[in-house]
């Protein structure tokens, strides 16, 4: 039979391969580090929306471009 020859381990080793860049570089816009990007970190990035680095709303984790300013880029 087909499957009796395959490796019952290579789901798992496909799916640690897969996931070890995104769990190793955490996910883009997953600010509560929760593992998904959701509501929740929307509602955290609509709290920062529009502060720059030293205002009283600034979250880093919200500045996703990394530009010291917290915004939805565009012109
Ligand atoms: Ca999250």
């Amino acid at each position: 039979m087909y499957f009796s020859t395959f490796p019952k381990y290579l789901p798992c080793l496909l799916a640690v391969i897969l996931l070890l860049p995104v769990t190793a570089l955490g996910l883009p816009g997953d600010m509560n580090g929760s593992g998904r990007v959701d509501g929740y970190d929307l509602i955290m990035f609509g709290l920062a929306n529009g502060s720059g680095t030293g205002d009283e709303n600034w979250n880093p984790d919200a500045d996703l471009d990394k530009d010291g300013s917290i915004d939805t880029g565009g012109p």
